[in-house]
């Protein structure tokens, strides 16, 4: 049943960006939108069929430290449908991990069952942590070693 949900979800919001991008093209790429939309018509279908066989088809990898050694989540601000894979993965200036502020997420979410423990963290390069978020909305998160040094994030589920 998860997968037919999160497939039915996916299609809306995905036409919508193509919907959103076609419209930001200007005249005289009519040519070009016209090719990548059609791309985009093949991408969805294949979303779609995809999202129904395997409900992880989706996912958005998040690194956690930039390649230059910054104390940062990689993108920092992101959206995601819900249901959608989240997979942080260890980059650089690690230990990091992963806790979701209680007071910045959408009421009734239970953040101890989406958070990493506080002490818990990830040691080793290419470690990850995978979280899916199901109510929609717009969830704060950080790293607790680095949440002093700026490492927050957040995330919007639409
Ligand atoms: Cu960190």
């Amino acid at each position: 049943m998860a997968s037919v949900i999160s497939a039915a979800v996916a299609i809306p919001s995905f036409t919508a960006r193509a919907n959103a991008s076609a419209k930001v093209s200007s005249a005289p790429k009519l040519v070009t939108v016209r090719a990548s939309l059609k791309d985009l018509g093949v991408a969805v279908a294949a979303t779609a069929a995809s999202a129904v066989l395997a409900s992880n088809a989706m996912a958005i990898e998040v690194m956690l430290g930039s390649d230059d050694g910054g104390l940062a989540f990689v993108p920092d601000a992101f959206s995601v449908a819900p249901g959608e894979q989240i997979v942080f993965k260890n980059n650089a200036g690690f230990p990091h991990n992963i806790v979701f502020d209680e007071d910045e997420v959408p009421v009734g979410v239970d953040v101890s069952k989406i958070s990493m423990n506080e002490e818990d963290l990830l040691n080793a390069a290419g470690e990850t942590y995978t979280v899916t978020l199901s109510e929609k909305g717009t969830y704060s998160f950080y790293c607790s070693p680095h949440q002093g040094a700026g490492m927050v994030g957040k995330v919007t589920v639409n």
